[in-house]
C-alpha cells in the first residue's frame, strides 16, 4: 500500500506518480461500491492509496478542491482538481477588464482557501495598462497579487515562477481565449497544452482542453490548465466566506439579521447605495452573488440527501437479492 499523487485523469483511467514511479491505474471495485457521490472519485491533485494489485482503494482527505457545477440540468458538483495552493485568475487586457468575472473567481478561491493571484495577459495589445491596474487597485486594494504578462517579455512568466515553489500546485482559471494555455506552455517550454486560435470576431477561444492533467515544472511545482469556464457555475463551500468585506460590514447594521438587502426597511446597504457611498454596480454584483450562494446551499443540501437516499435504495435492493440468493 503506497500513497501516489494523481497527475492525470482520462475517463476511468488515472495516471499516478510517486517519485520516479509513474503508472496507469483504475479504481478498485470495492472502492466504487463505497461511494455515494461522483465527486468522491479521484481527481488530479488527489493523493490516493494503491493496493498490491495496483488499484486505487482510497482517496486521501482533500485539503481543498476547485469545483464547478457540472453542465446540464442536474445540480451536481464537478471537481476539477484537489489540493491546490494558488488560483491563477487569468484575465485578458485586449478587451475591457471585467472585474465582475474576476470577483466570481475570487469568491471561488476564497471559499476553498486557495490563494488567488490575478494574471493580466495580453498587455502588449492593451492601450492603457496603468489604467487597468488603477481599476484593480481601486477595487481590491494593494494587497492582491497581480502579475502582468505580454507575449514579448518573460516578466509575467518569471513572476509566476517565483510563486510556484517546489511541491506547490497552481490552477489556471478564466474565460476561453484569456491566454491560460499559452502561459502553461511557456512555463513548460513546450506545446503540452494545446493553445486554441482565437476567433477574430468574438474573441472567444475554442475549447481544446478536455482531459485534466497536472504538469510538473522543472523546479518541482505543478500546474493545471482548465478549459474556458464560460459561465462558471459556482460551487460554494458551506463555510464562512465574505463576498465583500465592506458590504458585509455594512450588513451588520441592517435591522433584520436575514436582510436580503433588496426591499427591507432599515437596510444599511440600500441606505449606503442611496447616499452614493456604494456604487450601484458593486451593489448589484453583491446581491447577485449572495443569491447564488443561497441557491447553491439549498441545492447542495438537497443533492447530497438525494444521492445518499438513492445509494441506500440500491444497497437495500442488492442486499435483498443477496439474501434471496442465499436461501
Ligand atoms: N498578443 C497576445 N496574444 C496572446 C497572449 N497570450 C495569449 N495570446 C493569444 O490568445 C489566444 C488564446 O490563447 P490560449 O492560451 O489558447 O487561451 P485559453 O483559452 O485561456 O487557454 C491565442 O491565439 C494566443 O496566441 C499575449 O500575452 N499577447
Ligand atoms: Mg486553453
Ligand atoms: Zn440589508
Amino acid at each position: 500500500m503506497d500513497r501516489y499523487k494523481v497527475i492525470g485523469e482520462f475517463g476511468n483511467q488515472y495516471v499516478v506518480k510517486r517519485d520516479g514511479d509513474i503508472r496507469n491505474v483504475r479504481v478498485a471495485g470495492k472502492f466504487k461500491n463505497g461511494l455515494i457521490l461522483r465527486s468522491e472519485y479521484p481527481v488530479v491533485g488527489d493523493w490516493v492509496i494503491i493496493d498490491d494489485s495496483g488499484l486505487i482503494v482510497e482517496v486521501c482527505a482533500r485539503r481543498n478542491s476547485v469545483a464547478r457545477k457540472r453542465s446540464g440540468k442536474k445540480y451536481e458538483q464537478q471537481i476539477l482538481a484537489a489540493n491546490i495552493d494558488y488560483m491563477f485568475i487569468v484575465a485578458p487586457l485586449d478587451t475591457e477588464l471585467n472585474l465582475n468575472k474576476i470577483d466570481r473567481f475570487l469568491l471561488l478561491s476564497q471559499t476553498n482557501k486557495i490563494e488567488p493571484v490575478i494574471v493580466l495577459t495580453k498587455a502588449d495589445i492593451c492601450e492603457d495598462v496603468d489604467a487597468c491596474i488603477d481599476k484593480m487597485v481601486h477595487r481590491y486594494g494593494g494587497m492582491m497579487k497581480v502579475i502582468i504578462s505580454d507575449k514579448d517579455t518573460d516578466d509575467g512568466i518569471n513572476g509566476l515562477k517565483r510563486i510556484l515553489q517546489p511541491e506547490k500546485t497552481g490552477i489556471f482559471v478564466g474565460p476561453s481565449g484569456a491566454g491560460k494555455s499559452t502561459l502553461v506552455n511557456r512555463l513548460l517550454n513546450e506545446e503540452k497544452a494545446r493553445t486554441a486560435q482565437v476567433r477574430e470576431k468574438d474573441k472567444k477561444g475554442k475549447h481544446t482542453t478536455t482531459n485534466r492533467q497536472l504538469y510538473e515544472l522543472e523546479g518541482g511545482a505543478f500546474i493545471i490548465d482548465t478549459p474556458g469556464i464560460r459561465e462558471i457555475g459556482l460551487w460554494i463551500n458551506k463555510e464562512i466566506y465574505s463576498v465583500s468585506d465592506e458590504l458585509d460590514n455594512l450588513a451588520r447594521d441592517c435591522r433584520f439579521g436575514d436582510c436580503s438587502h433588496k426591499v427591507e426597511p432599515g437596510c444599511a446597504i440600500l441606505d449606503a447605495v442611496e447616499k452614493g457611498m456604494v456604487s450601484r454596480a458593486d451593489y448589484r454584483a453583491y446581491v447577485k452573488l449572495k443569491d447564488e450562494i443561497r441557491f447553491a446551499e439549498m441545492a447542495q443540501n438537497d443533492m447530497v440527501k438525494y444521492a445518499y437516499e438513492k445509494k441506500m435504495k440500491i444497497r437495500k435492493r442488492e442486499a435483498g437479492t443477496e439474501s434471496r440468493r442465499k436461501r
